[in-house]
């Protein structure tokens, strides 16, 4: 990861379900094309552009298929979509990095990146309602998964990685919550200067524990979620009781499950813990 490659972002999230703008912006799309594609003339992907860039269409269409479905009950699954051909430039450094000819056989038969897409997910769920919708499409084979959620990277990266088979090509899926990108991308910018400044150790030690604090924080916006969905708005006063009761025992069940599903070891200490008291939250 020597290089970063321009990641599109869609500008469909406010856009109500079944407008124009619902789909897939053609304006994005050949945007990235633009930029894979400098020299065309000897580009690494050969003459594959186009089918690269409808195979990126194609996925994106049914991620946003599944966005619309979740806001017809204000659930859209994702708070911001990225995506990018991996540049001309990116892919053949990537070769060289990884000791393979600069062919288009590399670039689309053994490297599995050069179809990018980042979900970023308001939820910890999301991620993994993405996930099984993706991988429950018919004609995308899942390749590979990585769960980086389940088991962080040692550096503290979090973010679930899949490797789909679209119509002959991979193409990489990152998904993850707004936390866990923030900390990506602020990572990404220190790790170029780790080597120019001291305490690089301090450094990517308090950058671990950051990422174990976002990753607790996670868990409880996901906890906080569930609570208010399960009580589905302000509670009136006859059944404040009844809903107390039905509150404790959801997070008696979700605490212990969200923390396995983090897979992190953060500080417990900011759970809601059995027999607090907490608010009901109306919108
Ligand atoms: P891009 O597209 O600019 O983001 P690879 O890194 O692909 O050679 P690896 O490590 O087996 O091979 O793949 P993995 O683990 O699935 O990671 C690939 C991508 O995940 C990277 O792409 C990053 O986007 C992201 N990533 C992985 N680890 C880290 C990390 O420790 N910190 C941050 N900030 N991001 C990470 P690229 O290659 O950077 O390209």
């Amino acid at each position: 990861m020597t290089m970063q490659d321009t990641w599109n972002q869609e500008k469909t999230a406010a856009a109500p379900a079944g407008s124009a703008s619902d789909g897939i912006h053609p304006y994005h799309i050949s945007r990235a094309i633009g930029r894979a594609d400098r020299g065309a003339s000897s580009s690494i992907y050969g003459r594959r552009l186009p089918e690269m860039q409808a195979v990126m269409e194609t996925v994106l269409a049914q991620i946003e298929a599944l966005r619309s479905q979740g806001r017809k009950t204000d659930q859209d699954p994702v708070e911001h979509l990225l995506f990018r051909l991996k540049t001309e430039e990116s892919m053949r450094e990537k070769c060289r990095r990884r000791g393979l000819p600069e062919t288009e056989t590399s670039a689309l038969s053994v490297l599995t990146d050069a179809i990018g897409i980042r979900a970023v997910c308001p939820f910890l769920r999301d991620v993994y309602t993405i996930r099984d919708w993706l991988i429950g499409t018919s004609g995308f084979n899942l390749v590979q998964e990585k769960d980086y959620i389940k088991k962080a990277k040692p550096n503290g990266y979090r973010s679930l990685h899949l490797i789909l088979r679209v119509q002959g090509y991979f193409v990489e899926v990152q998904l993850r919550t707004i936390s866990m990108d923030t900390w990506a991308a602020l990572e990404h910018q220190m790790r170029y200067k780790k080597d120019t400044i001291g305490n690089s150790d301090l450094v990517a030690r308090e950058l671990k524990r950051c990422a174990d604090e976002l990753a607790a924080t996670d868990v409880a916006m996901q906890t906080m979620r569930d609570l208010i969905r399960g009580t589905g708005g302000l509670v009136s006063p006859d059944r404040a009781d009844k809903q107390e009761e039905a509150d404790l025992a959801a997070e008696d069940r979700l605490i212990p499950a969200r923390l396995t599903e983090a897979g992190q070891h953060g500080p417990i200490d900011r759970m809601p813990l059995k027999g607090d008291r907490h608010e009901v939250i109306g919108r």
